[in-house]
């Protein structure tokens, strides 16, 4: 689809998710009579000392708010280029979309390795997000000149760029994403020592061209990859480890390092695992472990 050129007529009909710690606010709305869903989500975006010094001068309009003694407050109003929101449009969003984006209950799931191939694979199979975006950033029909680094290799070649969650101005909240060439791994579930080799190029590889084009080193990153991911095409997160990113927790983020290390020891290690995840109550992966008594 297009690149949008303003919100014009644009009409919100849902908040679903809200949150003032991070600044944050994710809508659901509809361009003018369009029949089609879009959802927006507003960030406001961490501070350079640059622009922290840029407002603070003749430029941004200042009004008083309140003042005792020595004691004052203010607004700010700084000029336009200093005041930009980060912005992601998903348009038409899918149902499933909306679904991950709204604010609902969720519940931890301790995944067996039957659950998974009882009732995860399944699901898996049958409602998944298109990895279109993923195969268009592979065939260079999408995102070429935000490439950082590209390994060719068929078996264990990847790309690097940065992810949609990053805005590239600052590096207190990096954000890279590494993504396989090869096609068919779909999660952690899927890997074995086969994949060693890939893991460990990804591993190195990525944090010298995030070095290299940033200058963050390797012991300022987390390398993790995310069980359940949403989208089912293998890829690995890279965020900076003073930045408290979602998703990077404990339920949800596997380190690397420690994928790489269980499969040396026991290459079914994560084919005979118990693990854990989280599930939104409006996911239909939560119903299908509802309907399985695991909830
Ligand atoms: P995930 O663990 O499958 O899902 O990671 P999550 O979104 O629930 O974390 C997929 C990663 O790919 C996320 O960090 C997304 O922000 C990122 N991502 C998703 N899309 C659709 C794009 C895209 O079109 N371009 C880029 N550069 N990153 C994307």
């Amino acid at each position: 689809t297009d690149v949008i050129k303003s919100f014009g007529g644009f009409q919100v009909t849902k908040v679903l998710n809200e949150d003032s710690q991070r600044k944050s606010i994710f809508l659901l709305g509809r361009f003018g009579d369009s029949k089609k869903d879009a959802v927006v989500m507003l960030e406001k975006t961490p501070f350079s000392e640059d622009v922290a010094k840029d407002m603070l001068t003749k430029t941004s309009i200042l009004k008083n708010v309140m003042h005792n003694d020595i004691y004052g407050t203010y607004q700010l109003f700084p000029k336009q280029e200093l005041n930009a929101l980060k912005t992601t449009l998903i348009y038409p969003a899918t149902e499933k979309h909306i679904a991950k984006y709204s604010c609902t209950q969720a519940f931890l799931i301790t995944e067996t390795a039957d659950d998974y191939t009882d009732i995860t694979l399944p699901y898996l199979e049958s409602e998944r997000f298109s990895l279109d975006w993923v195969y268009n950033i592979l065939d260079k029909k999408s995102e070429v000149e935000r490439i950082i680094y590209e390994d060719p290799d068929a078996e264990q070649g990847f790309m690097v760029m940065p992810d949609m969650k990053w805005n590239e101005k600052l590096t207190e909240d990096l954000y890279v994403m590494g993504l396989v060439r090869k096609r068919g791994i779909r999660t952690l579930r899927d890997l074995t020592a086969v994949h060693l080799p890939m893991l460990k190029n990804m591993l190195v590889k990525g944090k010298a061209a995030i070095w290299e084009r940033y200058q963050v080193p390797g012991n300022k990153l987390r390398i993790y990859v995310h069980y359940m991911p949403s989208y089912y095409h293998f890829h690995v997160h890279f965020t900076h480890i003073n930045y408290n990113a979602p998703g990077s927790g404990t339920e949800r983020a596997h380190m690397l390092t420690d994928v790489i290390n269980n499969l040396e020891i026991d290459s079914s290690y994560y084919r005979r695992s118990t693990l854990s995840f989280v599930v939104r109550e409006n996911d239909k992966l939560c119903a299908r472990f509802q309907e399985a008594g695991q909830i």
